[in-house]
């Protein structure tokens, strides 16, 4: 009996690996970076996935290998009961840890550049988010948000191609947190606070934007939608919104 669980618990990593081996081909894996910074991103993340996955499969093994030796069936003597090893503590407590201000120094620089160095520019629109979807806006003619020509949209973000980006982003109720898997940014929205985040996206299309902060019942249908398009279409809807908004005014 002992050897069929051995065998049934060496099926978690079997299936584990198994998993991660078929997504990327079954499309179950990350989507398509279309940022300039992404590479960084999904560098660190399979850096820590290779790393983590090897020492799951490494004690599952080890584990896989105490059951089937030390079957309870097989092995009729008195168990005996060990105080442990100082050395072997010591061992495994410095191994983490030493891996851990590792990859914090190893990730310093993507990190600085997502969230340190912060372009000098004026920012590009201002993204609120509010229970329960993302009030946008822009710039009108003065090149300023805050004052009265400022152009208002909502879920709705459009971006020009291969240019740089600066958004603040705020919340009016709760914590939310803007979330563009594409772009590999995502980024709490604070009540209180303005955040700028900035990024470049390097290919036209739609893509989801999403909340990824539970922020009250509504938090599943708080979903935007980000434009990347040429920077004259891109004009040329802004432009469109400015006439639709002096309309109704
Ligand atoms: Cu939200």
């Amino acid at each position: 009996m002992g050897k069929f669980w051995t065998l049934l618990f060496l099926l978690v990593p079997i299936l584990g690996v198994l998993c991660f081996a078929l997504a990327p081909g079954m499309n179950y894996w990350l989507p398509e970076d279309i940022s300039e910074h992404g590479h960084q991103i999904d560098h660190l993340f399979m850096f820590c996935l290779v790393l983590t996955g090897v020492v799951f499969v490494a004690t599952e093994a080890v584990l896989c290998w105490f059951m089937w030796k030390y079957d309870a069936q097989h092995n009729k003597e008195a168990v005996k009961y060990s105080h442990g090893s100082h050395n072997l503590e010591v061992i495994w407590t410095i191994v983490p840890a030493a891996t851990l201000l590792f990859i914090a120094i190893y990730q310093m620089n993507a990190w600085a550049d997502v969230k340190i160095r912060e372009p000098d520019m004026p920012a590009t629109v201002e993204v609120t988010g509010r229970q329960f979807e993302w009030r946008i806006r822009y710039p009108g003619p003065d090149g300023q948000i805050g004052t009265l020509d400022d152009i208002h949209t909502v879920n709705d973000l459009h971006i020009p191609v291969n240019e740089q980006i600066l958004l603040n982003l705020k919340s009016m109720d709760v914590l939310h947190d803007f979330f563009v898997p594409h772009l590999r940014i995502k980024q709490d929205a604070v009540p209180g606070n303005t955040i700028p985040m900035w990024f470049t996206a390097r290919k036209n299309g739609t893509y989801d934007i999403v909340c990824a902060e539970l922020c009250g019942w509504g938090h599943y249908k708080m979903k935007g939608r980000l434009t990347v398009e040429s920077a004259e279409d891109y004009k040329a809807w802004l432009d469109k919104l400015a006439q639709d908004q002096k309309a109704t005014q």
